[in-house]
Parts: C-alpha cells; sequence; structure tokens
C-alpha cells in the first residue's frame, strides 16, 4: 500500500525540482518535506527529569514496562540497570511507520547500538515532544540525519533522508539535484558539507521544521 506521507513528500520534491530546478529554497523545501513526516503531538514542557510532571513519565513508564514486562521492573526507584532491545522500542505504534525509527532511536540510545534505557526513553520522547525548546531540536534533528556520524550532513546523509522521506520513489538524478541544491543553498562555509552552523541556519530559514518535529505518546 502506497504511504501516504511518503506520497506527499515525494510530490513537494518533485515539483520542486521540476518547476524551480535553479532557485529552488532547498531549506524552506527541506523543512517542509520533513514536516510532511514529523506531523505528530504535544507532550511535557520540561525537559529537566525533575520536574517533569510525574503523571507524564509515569505514562512513559507504563509503556516502557509494557513492552517488555519480563525485564523491567515496576519498582524505578532503586534505578535498575535495564535496557530494552532496539527493536521492540522501532515496533511501538508511534515509531513503526517512522522512516527513521532506527535512526532515531540510536540517536537516544546511550550505547549507540539503539538499545534504551528508561532515562533514555524519556529523554526520546521529550526531546520529541511539541514543546521542547528549539536548540534542543535543532540538535537532535542534527544527529539523527547525521547517518555516518561524522558531525556534519554531507551528500550521502541527504541522500539517505531524501530516499527515506520518499520511500525510494524518486530518481537518482532527482535525488543528486536536490541533495547538490540543499548543500548549495546551506553551506556557508563552502566546504562542501553541512555543519551544526549551517544546519542551524537552514532550518532557522524554515520555521515550520522544527515546530513540527515532533512526536505523540
Ligand atoms: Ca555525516
Ligand atoms: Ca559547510
Amino acid at each position: 500500500m502506497k504511504d501516504e506521507r511518503a506520497a506527499s513528500n515525494l510530490r513537494i520534491i518533485g515539483n520542486s525540482v521540476k518547476d524551480n530546478p535553479w532557485g529552488w529554497p532547498a531549506h524552506g523545501e527541506f523543512g517542509l518535506v520533513c514536516l510532511r513526516v514529523y506531523k505528530w503531538h504535544p507532550g511535557p514542557s520540561s525537559l529537566t527529569r525533575e520536574t517533569r510532571p510525574q503523571a507524564y513519565n509515569n505514562r512513559l513508564h507504563g509503556r516502557y514496562h509494557e513492552m517488555a514486562p519480563h525485564i523491567v521492573p515496576m519498582d524505578y526507584t532503586k534505578e535498575p540497570d535495564v535496557k530494552i532491545p532496539i527493536q521492540l522500542i522501532t515496533n511501538m505504534p508511534e515509531l513503526k511507520e517512522n522512516p527513521f525509527r532506527e535512526q532515531i532511536v540510536k540517536t537516544f540510545s546511550e550505547d549507540g547500538a539503539g538499545n534504551l534505557s528508561f532515562n533514555d526513553f524519556v529523554d526520546m520522547f521529550s526531546v520529541l515532544s511539541e514543546m521542547a525548546p528549539r536548540e534542543l531540536k535543532a540538535i537532535y534533528a542534527f544527529k539523527i540525519y547525521d547517518f555516518n556520524t561524522d558531525n556534519f550532513i554531507c551528500k550521502s546523509d541527504l541522500e539517505k533522508t531524501l530516499n527515506k522521506l520518499t520511500r525510494e520513489e524518486l530518481a537518482p538524478e532527482e535525488v543528486t539535484l536536490v541533495c547538490e541544491k540543499v548543500i548549495e543553498e546551506a553551506d556557508l562555509d563552502g566546504d562542501g558539507k553541512l555543519n551544526y552552523p549551517d544546519f542551524e541556519n537552514m532550518i532557522g530559514r524554515a520555521p515550520d521544521f522544527l515546530s513540527t518535529f515532533h512526536i505523540r505518546i
């Protein structure tokens, strides 16, 4: 079955390439493209674990526990050393349709392999909540798109991102064209790839990008 969001991304990218190949505002459209995928909802207003509403923590703990009741205890007062494997996390209804699910989970996993402790799990849904600070979302958006973890968003990262957003339905030459345009428009220091300041500037020009970068749990 065709994925609606992927089809919509495909239309946006396809039209941009066709209609205006040389004057395309890559950053804006790039943000808009991501917006279609990350159309999810509100969560807590605070990110520090101490001040986060207890009810929210309890709800998250309930969800964490139900994924693996045999390994996750109900009592967390002694902060048990427990991690849930990535396969169970990416299968959550909130994530399983998301083309970036593995990358998202790995980004928040302290061990880097995608296994999540309860604290990792809480951090993930807090950063992806609607009310998380823009700066924090930007930092994690950058990490999520930096597939090869070299601290730059380079052409290969952008190719992966576009292919995921469109379920690989974009022609290779369209992918190349879009990636070149994104880098051309956003690469302020001219090294052919996007460091964090380049990226931050790019999404700063696409106000919808981060305000819609969220998932409700
Ligand atoms: Ca990279
Ligand atoms: Ca650069």
